[in-house]
């Protein structure tokens, strides 16, 4: 099998397609070896001093483990100063992080979510880390207004996954790829291209212990595929909820799904858990790229404009007609 590396990768992708220019280039490469340093500290597990909480609350009022704040620390180390970036925002951040004036300033922004399924983490379960990238408006200075640009603006988004393997799945907008990190070599290998969702699926995540906090059409969706081939959908569902958000995609994006997150009664002032900017904009246009749709169970998630870095949305996203199928359920009322 010929073996291309990331940097070849994204070299060619420079060089044939010309859609990814240099310093987002540079971009991809640095968040990739990040992710390797966070794959590193990650399987050191017991051995490493990087389990349990770290006693710190992060501006959405979550305790932080020890390796949410290891996981950010690598992330800024690592894109501060290599002149690609204007500012950088993520979960374990209230504001954002301006690249400091002794770096050149650079022409993009990078969000992410450092370590998500946090809750993981401690129990050997699969985690990762998510990022999105967005272009910095013209002008001078950098400001957290800059990032409050829509998904569709996107110029990359992708995830790496701590699992069994480490996998970084990325786009440029140009389909999705697949990367395994060969760890004797140290780089990033390709393993898969144009990843395709299929429309229909029988498999469906999520956290069914707040199934009573559901609104109707959520109950309604649920109970039909659990009533299986018995029911009105005719066929029998299974169910899968891993508990960290990039496994979960990444089952879908790998064999089909539905990803679901809804709002619930819990805390109706918010509209969701899941974090707009650094989770769901990245996960849905990954799904999207790769022929799904996600939409927070009204509109299409990346048409929303947020209006503040931490904004949280209901997500349902996967195969095509599972989430057109919930989606209608929620604008009927029922
Ligand atoms: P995190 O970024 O703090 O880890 O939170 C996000 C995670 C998602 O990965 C996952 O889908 C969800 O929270 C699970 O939450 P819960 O166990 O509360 O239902
Ligand atoms: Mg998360």
């Amino acid at each position: 099998m010929k073996r291309i590396s990331l940097t070849r990768y994204l070299v060619e992708q420079q060089r044939l397609e010309g859609h990814i220019p240099s310093q987002l280039r540079l971009l991809l490469e640095v968040v990739a070896r990040a992710c390797k340093r966070i794959s590193q500290a990650v399987n050191k597990g017991a051995l490493g001093d990087v389990m349990g909480s770290a006693d710190s609350e992060n501006i959405q009022g979550e305790m932080q483990k020890k390796l949410d704040i290891i996981a950010n620390e690598v992330l800024i180390e690592a894109n501060e100063w290599g002149g690609h970036l204007a500012a950088m925002a993520s979960e374990e951040m209230e504001g954002i992080y301006v690249v400091p004036n002794r770096y050149p300033q650079g022409e993009y922004l990078l969000m992410f979510d450092p370590l998500d399924g946090s809750s993981n983490i401690d129990v050997n379960v699969s985690i990762g880390t998510i990022f999105s990238v967005l272009h910095k408006p013209e002008g001078t200075g950098v400001s957290e207004q800059d990032f409050l640009q829509p998904g569709t603006q996107q110029v990359a988004a992708g995830y790496c996954v701590y699992g069994p393997q480490t996998t970084l799945v990325l786009t440029v907008g140009d389909g999705v790829t697949v990367f395994t990190l060969d760890r004797e070599q140290g780089s990033f290998i390709l393993t898969e291209e144009n990843l395709r969702v299929p429309d229909d699926t029988r498999e469906f995540a999520i956290n069914m212990s707040n199934q009573r906090h559901w609104t109707e059409p959520v109950q309604r969706y649920i109970n039909e595929c659990l009533q299986g081939k018995d029911g009105p959908r005719g066929k029998d569902f299974n169910m899968r909820w891993v508990g960290s958000m990039v496994a979960d995609v990444h089952r879908i994006l790998t064999r089909g799904g539905v990803f679901m997150y809804p709002w619930d009664k819990r805390e109706p002032e918010k509209p969701g858990k899941l974090r707009l900017m650094y989770e769901a904009n990245p996960m849905s246009w990954l799904i999207e790229q790769a022929g799904g749709v996600a939409t927070d169970g009204k509109q299409r998630i990346m048409d929303i404009t947020p209006t503040k870095l931490h904004e949280r949305v209901a997500v349902f996203m996967g195969s095509k007609n599972e989430v057109e199928r919930v989606t209608s359920y929620q604008a009927n009322g029922g």
